[in-house]
């Protein structure tokens, strides 16, 4: 597939609406708070700015749906498990996301899960992997920003990602060097376009 178009198409708050019921497969970002979700869907949309990106954690917090070749959806879903943040606030982001997998499960081709090359797979990280094969959802592991660290420093973030996600095969990229781009959007594409 060649991308022709994106557009942004509209925010869902949990439970705010019926969920739009098409039948479009869609694609799916996950990740905790400032792990580059926003950043990595504009390098494969090959856009600057569309999807918002910011320095401030926690900015995202409805689910964001952009619409790829007036066919597919590419949705940005709020970051999750932020100790931080209330409890209350953090019930509902999770809640939202939850919401959200289940009502368009039979759609989503792929939940990709992001992983901070410097971070390491967190409690968070992990539980939500669960929670996805739980569903029978096929989940593509991303590593971000390893630009940032060694050489050293990113075979261990590798191993454990090894270790923690069962083995499954990741990708390792930087949208700021622009590393493994085009290949995890061609890859994103494949499953897009599944059955
Ligand atoms: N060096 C470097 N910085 C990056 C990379 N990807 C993202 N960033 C920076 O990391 C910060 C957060 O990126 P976002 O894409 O907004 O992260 P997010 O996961 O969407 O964050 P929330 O919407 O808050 O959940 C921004 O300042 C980005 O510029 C990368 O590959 N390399
Ligand atoms: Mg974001």
């Amino acid at each position: 597939m060649k991308l022709k178009e994106v557009k942004f198409v509209k925010s869902v708050a949990i439970n705010s609406e019926k969920v739009f019921f098409d039948e479009k497969h869609e694609i799916i970002f996950l990740g905790r708070s400032n792990v580059g979700k926003s950043s990595l869907m504009n390098a494969i949309f090959e856009k600057k700015d569309l999807v918002k990106t910011s320095s401030m954690p926690g900015k995202t917090r409805t689910a964001n749906l952009f619409l790829l070749n007036n066919k597919y959806y590419f949705t940005d879903l709020p970051w999750y498990g932020f100790a931080k943040m209330w409890k209350e606030k953090k019930q509902d982001l999770d809640g939202l996301i939850s919401w959200y997998i289940e009502e368009r499960r039979q759609y989503i081709k792929s939940a990709v899960v992001l992983i901070d090359s410097r971070l390491w797979p967190q409690e968070s990280d992990i539980a939500m992997y669960r929670y996805l094969l739980d569903l029978d959802m096929d989940v593509t592991i991303v590593i971000t920003k390893i630009d940032k660290v060694s050489n050293n420093d990113l075979a261990k973030a590798k191993s454990l990602c090894e270790k923690a996600f069962f083995w499954q095969e990741f990708n390792a990229v930087s949208t700021k060097s622009m590393i493994w781009i085009k290949e995890i959007r061609n890859l994103l594409f494949e499953k897009v376009l599944g059955n």
